[in-house]
């Protein structure tokens, strides 16, 4: 899931470093990190950077560069057992550093080519770069700060302020009366079904009880697709035949549910295209009806910026409460998962990954950083 821009991330966060080292001066060094240290083996980044005595206070008015200071030659590298565990190089700041805005000028540039190239909107993109800077600018960065880690950590808060803060959809279910009803829209083709079987599936591992609805009565095959899930899945479908009135299928599910105390209605529908008027009022009557509690608008993350504008049209006109993203497992690129709740302000609730039942995740924003920034779980 979104490899592309996971490796142009990559080459990103090394221009970024090497702005840094070029800011810093002499005034940054070289380092071997042990990568696994099996034995109390000294590392050599932990013998402290012994304070320069002869290091002149930097004057506040002008913190930005510094003196080159005296080259240092503490005897560093006091290693290695040869073969026993890997090291990676990594650069340690020996001087108070304060980073300037042109200090990182082109690898903003960079990283906002990168974003838009891979189908981040533009104002999520011009978000991330500002969430950068203010990070980077300005602050006073400490000796023995690693210059990877003042990168990753920019970058991993920016991401993590445009990706929202998800949604729980098990403490959202506990803290509603049921049947919690869900009702799922989106364009034909996305993965609506699919997704309510896996959303099923999901809950029904997680303790609750589903009953499916069959609100797609417009597409031959429809009901049969559904119906099949719901035999795989054992679950109750609800369903009418072909053609009739959507509302009144879901009113009957919702009425099951509630003779049959069962936690959560999953209601599909018709994935007819997003402006067809007829298709809002269709919207607009099955929610009269149903009186969903959530409305889930499911779009494919391969659609990149399509996807986002999609979304951002389903919410003005229909209003929708939470986003499913499928086909995250064929989208290199990333980018309607990093725009769309900030775009729409509203939160992801599940990826797809794949066809199974099994390949649905909770949208964790920590866990899609980690992915992006390539953190080995
Ligand atoms: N690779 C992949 N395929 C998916 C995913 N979700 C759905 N699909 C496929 O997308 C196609 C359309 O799905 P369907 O549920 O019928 O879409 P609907 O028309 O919106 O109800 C099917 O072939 C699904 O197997 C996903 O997360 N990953
Ligand atoms: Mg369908």
């Amino acid at each position: 899931m979104f490899e592309g821009l996971r490796n142009k991330l990559q080459s990103i966060r090394e221009k970024f470093g090497t702005s840094i080292r070029d800011a810093a001066g002499s005034d940054v060094r070289e380092v071997e990190k042990p990568v696994e240290a099996p034995s109390p083996a000294p590392q050599p980044e932990t013998v402290s950077a012994p304070v320069l005595p002869e290091a002149p206070k930097v004057a506040p008015a002008e913190p930005e560069r510094v003196v080159p200071a005296p080259v240092k030659t503490v005897p560093v590298e006091p290693k290695k057992p040869e073969g026993i565990f890997s090291r990676v190089r990594s650069f340690v700041i020996e001087r108070e550093l304060v980073i300037s805005e042109k200090d990182i000028e082109e690898p903003l540039t960079d990283l906002e080519m990168v974003l838009l190239e891979n189908d981040v909107a533009l104002e999520v993109s011009d978000a991330i770069l500002a969430y950068m800077r203010e990070d980077l600018v300005g602050k006073h960065r400490k000796i023995g700060s690693s210059v990877d880690d003042i990168v990753s950590t920019a970058l991993r808060g920016a991401l993590l302020k445009v990706l929202g803060d998800g949604f729980d959809l098990p403490a959202y279910i506990d803290s509603h009366e049921r049947p919690v009803k869900i009702l799922v829209t989106g364009v034909n083709g996305t993965g609506k079904t699919t997704s309510i079987a896996k959303m099923a599936h999901y809950l029904m591992g997680q303790g609750y009880s589903v009953v499916l609805g069959a609100g797609d009565t417009f597409r031959a095959g429809a009901i049969e697709q559904i119906e099949e899930h719901g035999r795989r899945l054992d679950v109750k479908v609800i369903h009418h035949q072909e053609g009739s009135d959507p509302a009144a299928v879901l009113f009957d599910t919702v009425d099951y549910a509630k003779a049959h105390g069962i936690d959560v209605v999953l209601a599909d529908t018709a994935g007819r295209f997003h402006n067809r008027k007829n298709l809002m009022n269709q919207l607009d009557k099955i929610r009269r009806v149903v009186k969903p509690d959530l409305v889930v608008y499911v779009d494919e993350a391969v659609a990149g910026n399509d996807a986002v504008v999609r979304a951002k049209d389903f919410n003005d006109l229909v209003g929708t409460d939470a986003v499913m993203l499928t086909k995250a497992d064929m989208d290199p690129r990333g980018g309607a998962a990093i725009s769309i709740a900030q775009t729409i302000g509203k939160p992801i609730l599940f990826l797809g990954t794949g066809q199974a039942y099994d390949d649905i995740v909770p949208f964790r924003p920590e866990a899609v950083v980690d992915e992006l920034l390539g953190v080995e779980k």
